[in-house]
């Protein structure tokens, strides 16, 4: 049980009634969140201050899946000692995970315990709805609520035709914000995502502002920033690592660097909502496994002759539905192989079933 005083102290650092701590927990472990991850450490905040600190051994394990060690976001339990030591990561209510970009599979952690994913996305050459359905694949299967902030939008005068262009590529639920990062009035509509307790974490390319928002969300220049090169409007990478930071609004900010791939997991699932167009046109294909190619009677087909269904949008579907599969296979052969087969059968034999027997 936590004292009333820890709970405030913890509240400053996004702690909020989605956290639970073990009903055995030792009287001499206290629990702090990770704030950054380094090549051979964690810096944590207590809701006092910030330290650094070391993973217990077992953590360090090699083969262990990246996964199953401490991320920023995550609330653990410290064992005091110099340096003290994260003993247990405590259950995560979200995981924004993707998968790494390479040849070998292995899923790598974005952040946890967020309650919203903000999407940015440049009104400067950067706006990509392609770019935006995969992100929105990742961040359906995390457990965060997905929000679309786009940035830059002091130098866009179209602005009207773009959202709804926007608009048209997401599930009617998703909230769309347009931002002058460099704004603090502008900024100021997404303070309902950053209250106490609320954790959101910045996801974007990199250039789009990331950095450029979480200093103006805190009233001062902590995230380095660059300026974008002429041609092309990209940004470097000036961010090289994940960060918590505790924001005077009373959330919790994440900024992270640039994210060049955005590799499916396996784990998402297509199916809830965002692709709900397709699936209500394939529900009126004459054949139940149809495949919409050449069968007769093919609602897709004939939904993309008339124009209804956008073709890029159709490949974008098809681009990630594949890939989804591939990567389903890739986390079912790695699960088994460490024999987490309970996890497998629950996690994804079931859902696979039911996602490809019929499409
Ligand atoms: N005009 C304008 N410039 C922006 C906006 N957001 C970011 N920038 C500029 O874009 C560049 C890259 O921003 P940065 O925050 O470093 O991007 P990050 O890589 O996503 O962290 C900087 O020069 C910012 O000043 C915006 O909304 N409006
Ligand atoms: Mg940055
Ligand atoms: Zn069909």
């Amino acid at each position: 049980m936590l004292t009333s005083e820890t709970r405030a102290r913890l509240t400053s650092i996004g702690w909020s009634d989605a956290i639970v701590l073990p009903s055995d927990m030792p009287a001499d472990q206290v629990p702090a969140r990770v704030i950054i991850q380094h090549r051979n450490g964690y810096v944590v905040h207590d809701g006092t201050g910030e330290f650094t600190v070391q993973p217990a051994p077992r953590f360090l394990k090699r083969g262990l899946d990246p996964t199953e060690r401490p991320a920023v976001g995550d609330f653990v339990l410290l064992k005091p000692g110099r340096p003290a030591q994260i003993e247990t990561i405590l259950p995560r209510h979200a995981t924004l995970s993707r998968a790494a970009a390479g040849e070998r599979y292995q899923r790598q952690l974005i952040a946890t315990n967020v309650d919203s994913v903000l999407v940015l996305m440049g009104l400067d050459g950067d706006f990509n709805p392609r770019r935006l359905e995969r992100y929105l694949a990742l961040i359906q299967s995390s457990g965060a609520t997905c929000v679309v902030a786009l940035t830059k939008a002091d130098q866009h005068d179209d602005l009207e035709t773009l959202l709804v262009e926007v608009a048209d590529v997401l599930p009617p639920d998703i909230i769309v914000h347009a931002i002058n990062a460099k704004d603090v009035q502008s900024v100021s509509v997404l303070h309902p995502y950053l209250a106490v307790g609320r954790t959101a974490v910045v996801v974007g390319s990199s250039g789009v502002g990331k950095s450029t928002l979480t200093n103006t969300l805190l009233g001062q220049q902590r995230q380095a920033t660059k300026a974008v090169r002429e041609h092309d409007s990209r940004g470097r990478h000036t961010t090289t690592f994940r960060a918590l930071i505790p924001l005077p609004q009373g959330g919790c900010l994440i900024d992270t660097p640039g994210m060049r791939e955005l590799k499916l997991t396996g784990e998402e699932d297509l199916q809830v909502g965002q692709f709900a167009d397709i699936d209500s046109l394939s529900m009126r294909c004459r054949f139940g496994d149809c495949a919409h190619q050449s069968e007769p009677g093919c609602a897709v087909r004939s939904a993309l002759d008339s124009g209804e269904l956008d073709p890029d949008r159709w490949a974008s579907y098809q681009k990630l539905r594949d890939e989804l599969q591939a990567q389903a296979s890739s986390l079912e052969a790695q699960l088994k192989r460490k024999g987490q087969t309970k996890i497998l059968d629950k996690a994804l034999g079931k859902r696979l079933q039911e996602k490809y027997g019929h499409r």
